[in-house]
């Protein structure tokens, strides 16, 4: 598969387009508004999410709720635009009415300008804007109803905000986010919980922003899915590449992730007994991922968010028009946006994952391909006799 984005954050909107969807899938339609609708949730954003109601209309790839094999487009409005068009209209717009030249530290503004040689950092903070992960987790909503088809959950929870750390490891992605969507940081902790409420407040008092931290949980995963055989078929390699081209996303670690550089081998590595059903582990460490292809466990990866760049008490910066020391635009924006970040990861993971099995399934439509998983399910039962 692969999937195009366009659109400006207060431009017309985000366009989608998805290719390579399987056909014959039944698409609950809501349900990918109901994800649009998550990821607009959690304590911490700023003014636009209370203009924005983001739903997806589907324009093309399916007939009656059902996959055809074509492409699938989607658009996504941006009511704000109704305040914004006489800037960003794509047609009539007059964009240097709406300079920002006090680049803000952290922010694509300054490398967007060089790079594009533009004056005006607009053009570039509207296209580098997270509001593109509306787009993203739209995609992702369709994978996920592929890989729920086939009994593949994906899930999320907050691990970390502003230096505050969940305890909570759940075992499995199913259910999961029933029970992350009732916190308003989709934190299992509930100690942990009020504290990263209490880091977010103090950042709206002081006019700064908290990253932080999110897992991502995928269950149901057969074996088997990426190669040891090519570097660009490892799904550890494929799924680091698509998570960190998230906006603000900066690591992305797979089980122990880190701590195998500080763990010896009997610590790391997860012992196997024989079972009737193939193999049992005790331990997940590796996250469900060895040799570049899943094992058969939970897919457990962690992925660190930055804090937003754009700050009410503005960093210190030059502006690109004068050459002057001066300090960062300060504008609307979100003090944190980690618990939307675990709905975009989750979307981009459904994404990766999808395309990885199909890519080792083979199949033009849905019946081929739940076939061929039910195949590599049986696989890791017979090997056990
Ligand atoms: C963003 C700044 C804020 C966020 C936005 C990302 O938007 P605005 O400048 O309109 O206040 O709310 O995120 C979204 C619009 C969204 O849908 O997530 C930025 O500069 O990246």
């Amino acid at each position: 598969m692969k999937y195009l984005t366009a659109g400006e954050s207060h431009g017309k909107g985000l366009t989608a387009i998805l290719e390579g969807f399987p056909a014959g899938v039944r698409i609950d339609c809501a349900a990918v508004d109901a994800e649009l609708k998550r990821r607009q949730l959690g304590y911490g954003r700023g003014g636009r999410m209370k203009i924005e109601s983001d739903s997806a209309e589907i324009t093309a790839g399916l007939f009656g709720s059902v996959t055809l094999g074509s492409p699938i487009a989607f658009f996504i409005r941006n009511r704000d635009f109704e305040k914004w068009q006489a800037y960003t209209h794509p047609v009539s717009g007059d964009i240097t009415q709406k300079k920002l030249t006090a680049v803000r530290p952290g922010h694509a503004d300054y490398a967007g300008c060089r790079k594009y040689g533009f004056d005006n950092a607009r053009p570039v903070l509207e296209r580098a804007s997270a509001r593109e992960t509306a787009a993203r987790v739209g995609v992702g909503a369709f994978c996920k109803q592929l890989l729920s088809a086939l009994g593949i959950t994906v899930g999320s929870h907050v691990t970390e905000i502003g230096g505050q750390k969940s305890t909570a490891r759940p075992l499995s992605a199913v259910g999961l986010n029933d029970r992350s969507d009732l916190s308003p940081v989709r934190c299992l902790d509930a100690e942990a919980e009020k504290k990263m409420i209490a880091v977010i407040d103090e950042c709206m008092r002081s006019g700064d922003t908290a990253g932080g931290a999110v897992e991502i949980l995928v269950s149901g995963l057969p074996a088997g899915v990426g190669s040891y055989a090519h570097y660009d078929r490892k799904l550890d390699g494929i799924l680091a590449r698509h998570l960190l081209s998230v906006q603000a996303f900066k690591a992305v670690e797979f089980g122990l992730g880190t701590a195998v550089a500080h763990t010896l081998g009997s610590h790391v590595h997860d012992e196997m007994a024989p079972s009737e059903c193939g193999v049992v582990r005790n331990t997940n460490r590796a996250g469900g991922i060895e040799g570049g292809m899943s094992n058969g466990e939970n897919l457990v990866i962690s992925v660190a968010v930055k804090p937003i760049p754009t700050l009410m008490q503005g960093l210190k910066t030059v502006d690109i028009a004068t050459g002057q020391a001066t300090v960062a635009h300060p504008e609307r924006s979100d003090y944190c946006a980690v618990p939307a970040a675990g709905v975009v990861a989750e979307a981009v993971v459904a994404y990766a994952v999808a395309d990885a099995l199909l890519c080792v399934t083979g199949g033009d439509d849905f019946d081929t391909i739940a076939a061929r998983v039910q195949e590599m399910r049986q696989r890791a039962k017979v090997c056990a006799k």
